[in-house]
Parts: structure tokens; sequence; C-alpha cells
């Protein structure tokens, strides 16, 4: 089997209701579905999601890079030369939700060659994973009345809670108030996208020693590196890497640094190949995972929870798998519906979703 095509299809989808953090805002899903086609008709699809605030990428770059790198160099390659494929990828710098969606875009077709499900060829331990949802900045209330809509309409019981705002007392009285409308058995956890400083991040997260948190991400730059080990020798919470932890190399730098204790595993920037390689990381290290969320789609969405089953450390706890429930519309012919907190695998061969092709039409921006 050969790949004869590479495309990148730049789309735009807005969202119900703005999600907003310390390094960014998303309103619209101005996201690219990346295709690949091979010679004998098997067809790879996932999703890269702009994030210029955190990898550098826009939705043109990612274009660019598929269009006019990662496509020519991929041509007459074959799907399951996965390492092969991995160097010609590792060739180019940065770039990380291109590459890793070209990843999935190839799992996707390994799975559909081999008529299985992607969940099962990568480890298949199980076939469903916890719900997380990542609440955006806004008032207590309105923390509230998010999570508890999330709660009644999916079940969801468990809260990523996006922090890092200063003077950072705002974001001590959302944490509070949601604990008081969750009651004591949600789980309630931490991201400020490196919007505190070490001070304010210790400070913020004493003042909640109280409300029972489980993780907190990204509390400050890691950039500032003993001020970030500072941080996490002062608290007693896991902290967990995510923006600084793109790749193997980092992740192994970040953890021996002692500048986290937890990795989040990104789909969206790791793909499955190079997720794989982190996760091997994290466990011979003894640090915990969390599948994280880079603001995915539907498509990314299913890419996650297909890598997050397969393993037992990646489904111990909850998955950031839900911020698709707030956007207006999305591509999959077979909506992703969470229920009573959980998301499930597809048991079809690849991802085992596809494409609506009327919708593509009606989102795409480049005709
Ligand atoms: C997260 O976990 O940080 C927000 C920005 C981004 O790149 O990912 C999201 C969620
Ligand atoms: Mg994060």
């Amino acid at each position: 089997m050969k790949i004869t095509a590479v495309e990148a299809i730049p789309y735009r989808i807005p969202y119900v209701r703005p999600f907003g953090f310390a390094s960014g805002e998303v309103r619209v899903a101005d996201n690219v579905l990346v295709r690949i086609v091979t010679d004998e008709g098997t067809v790879g699809h996932a999703e890269a999601v702009a994030r210029p605030y955190t990898y550098g990428e826009s939705q043109v770059s990612i274009v660019a890079a598929a269009r006019d790198w990662f496509g020519p160099a991929l041509m007459g390659a074959d799907p399951f030369a996965r390492e092969r494929i991995q160097a010609v990828l590792g060739r180019t710098a940065g770039n990380h939700t291109v590459r890793g969606a070209i990843d999935v875009a190839l799992w996707d077709i390994l799975g559909r060659a081999l008529g299985q499900p992607c969940h099962a060829l990568l480890g298949g331990y199980t076939t469903s994973m916890r719900v997380a949802h990542m609440v955006g900045f806004g008032t207590p209330e309105s923390a509230v009345e998010e999570a508890l809509a999330v709660r009644h309409r999916h079940g969801v019981t468990a809260f990523k809670v996006k922090v890092g705002r200063s003077p950072w007392r705002v974001d001590v009285d959302t944490c509070r108030a949601l604990r008081a409308a969750l009651g004591p058995d949600a789980d309630l956890y931490l991201d400020a996208n490196r919007g505190w400083t070490a001070e304010e991040a210790v400070a913020a997260v004493t003042a909640m020693a109280d409300l029972g948190l489980t993780l907190v991400e990204e509390p400050c730059p890691a950039d500032g590196v003993l001020a970030r080990r500072w941080v996490v020798e002062q608290l007693s919470l896991p902290v967990v890497g995510d923006e600084s932890c793109t790749r193997p190399g980092e992740v192994a730098r970040q953890l021996l640094d002692r500048s986290c204790t937890a990795v989040s595993i990104k789909v969206a920037r790791t793909g499955f190949t190079e997720s794989l390689r982190i996760l091997g990381l994290c466990e011979g290290l003894g640090a915990a995972v969390v599948m994280g969320n880079q603001v995915d789609g539907m498509l990314g969405t299913l890419a996650s929870v297909t890598f997050g089953a397969a393993f037992r450390s990646t489904s111990a706890r909850p998955g950031e798998l839900s911020n698709f429930v707030a956007m207006a519309d999305d591509l999959l012919t077979e909506p992703l519906e969470i229920s009573d907190g959980l998301l499930k695998v597809r048991e079809r061969p690849g991802l085992g979703a596809d494409i609506d092709d009327d919708k593509l039409d009606h989102y795409r921006i480049d005709r």
C-alpha cells in the first residue's frame, strides 16, 4: 500500500460557548481535516487544531505544512512503515498538531486495511473512558451553571477548572463554588496554562487545600526552571506538565528536572506513535498520565478516547473528552455521545468514524 495524497482541508465551525483560559480563547473551531489517501483506496482521517498560543501553529500554517512539506515527503510511503514515516516527519521541527494528525490518519488507514479498530491494535485494554469536562474562564456562577448542565446532560462528574488569573482570588472563588455545587464526590482539578507566577501558584493552590483537588496542571511557566521546581516541591498535589511536555525528550527533561510529576498526553500533538513513547516513558519513571484535550472536535476526541482506552494507565483517570459539546456542529456522520459520564470507542475498523461530505462542503473555507 502506498500513500498517494495528503489533503489538508481547513474548516470553520463556531462554538456556542467561547472557551477562555489563561493563555488564549477559542470562539471558533478553525480546524483542519487531514485526509490521507492510498493507492488501494483506503482513506484515513484526523483533525488538527490551530493553537497559536501553545504551539505557534495557525490554520494557515497547518495547511501549508501538510501541503508543502509533509505531503510531498510522504508520497509513495507505505503506511505500515511507521518508524520510517516518523523519521520523515521528525526532520521538520515544531508543527506538532499537523504531525499528530498525520500520524492518527495513518493509524486510521492501518485499522481499516487490517479490518481492526485502532483501540484494539494499540492495546485493547478497555472500550470506554470516564470523561472530564474542562470548565473555561467565567464567573463562579457561570462555571457552576456549565458544570451542572454537563453533569445533567452527560452524567459527567469530573471537571478540570481553568485557573491562572491574576489576582487569583477569582479562581479560588470559582473552585469553591464548584465544590459546593457538585458535592464531595466530584473529581476536580486545575489547569493554570502558565498564568500564575510561582508565588501566585503556591498561594492559590494552598488557599484551596480544603477543596479535595486531585491535580494542578502547568501552574506557572516551566521555563522558570528553579521557580517551577520550587512550586512542585511546595505543593502536595501532582503537578501535570502539558504544554511543557510536547515531545518525549521534553517529557523526560521535565520529569527528571522535577518540573512536573505527571504528564498530559495529547494525541492532538503526538499522534498515536509518539504518544506511545511518552506513555512508556511515564510508566517507566512512575509518572501518572492524563488524557488531555486540545479543545478538540469530535474526530480529535475520538482519537483521544481510542488511545486512552487502549491502555491501563491512560484509562485510570477521567480523560478530557467533552469540549466538542460546545461546538455548534461537527463533521462526523454519526455524532459522538457522552452518556453516564462515559465515552466509548468505536468497534469498527480504524477510528470508526466517517466524514459527512455535505457538512464538510458547508464548513470548509478553501472554496
Ligand atoms: C489545556 O489543557 O491546556 C487550552 C489550550 C491548549 O492548547 O489546550 C487547551 C487545554
Ligand atoms: Mg493544559
